[in-house]
């Protein structure tokens, strides 16, 4: 069973960081009704779900996989690219730690868990704001002897590569070709975002199916027509916060 790592959201989330939206007020109680709803849904995909308390003074901790990429080798200890949110690491690194080897990004690099998308033994990795090319080169030389290629995938017009594509299944991603160039993924099966839904990329896949926003039903059309199915989950609350399904779990094989 893959463990799901969460962390409540924070009640300070109204001071999230906002790179690509404009602040709206965030309802804390029903953005927290809507994070306890999401963990349902990965429990209901197989997940074991282990919650974080909340950290009352880091608004965006609820957003933990940018803290981390844990892979069945090793767990890379991010270093956010907003100094903000550096602080939300070091509880990750100790959690971890019992299960893996875990290797820091040390400064100057830059790296975010939103950035990469882990597909096989590949990983695509966003250069961003928020994950610099000396980020990506210290991930390459942890990885590559074991096994893994790094392959850097320019994006635009979002926060994270994870906001751009995401995997649905093996061998089937979900993408806005207005955000990354599909050129990237050759050999495998790209589904696109409804034209009408520009930021319906980031679905999460784990187990039996993906966990997906039901704010996005005409996207979500398309990935049931591929025969996978879809777990809905209202995070119109976090999407406030420029949060997405991925974001709100560090998902890793026990
Ligand atoms: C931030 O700007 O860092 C947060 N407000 C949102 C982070 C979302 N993370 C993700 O999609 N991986």
């Amino acid at each position: 069973m893959p463990i799901a790592l969460t962390r409540e959201v924070s009640p300070s989330i109204g001071a999230c960081e906002l790179t690509f939206i404009e602040r709206q007020p965030i309802d804390f109680d029903r953005a927290r009704t809507q994070h306890s709803d999401y963990e349902m849904a990965l429990y209901r995909l197989g997940c074991e779900v282990r919650r974080l308390p909340a950290e009352p003074t880091l608004p965006d901790s609820v957003f933990i996989e940018d803290t981390a990429v844990v892979l069945d080798e090793v767990a890379i200890l991010a270093r956010p690219g907003t100094p903000t949110r550096r602080p939300e690491v070091p509880t990750i690194g100790r959690m971890l730690e019992p299960v893996r080897r875990v290797v820091p990004i040390n400064p100057p690099g830059t790296l975010e868990g939103g950035d990469v998308l882990v597909v096989g033994k590949t990983l695509y990795i966003g250069p961003s704001r928020r994950t610099s090319a000396n980020g990506i080169e210290q991930v390459r030389s942890i990885v590559t002897p074991l096994g893994y290629t790094v392959q850097a995938v320019p994006f635009q017009g979002c926060l994270h590569l994870k906001s751009a594509v995401t995997r649905l299944a093996d061998g089937v991603l979900l993408f806005n070709p207005k955000m990354v160039d599909g050129k990237h993924f050759e050999g495998l099966d790209l589904v696109e975002v409804d034209p009408g839904e520009p930021h319906a990329a980031n679905a999460l896949r784990t187990g039996g199916g993906v966990v997906f926003p039901s704010t996005y039903p005409e996207t979500r059309k398309r990935i049931e027509a591929k025969g996978i199915y879809v777990e809905a989950v209202d995070i119109s609350e976090l999407l406030k916060a420029e949060g997405a399904v991925t974001c709100c779990s560090l998902i890793y094989n026990n």
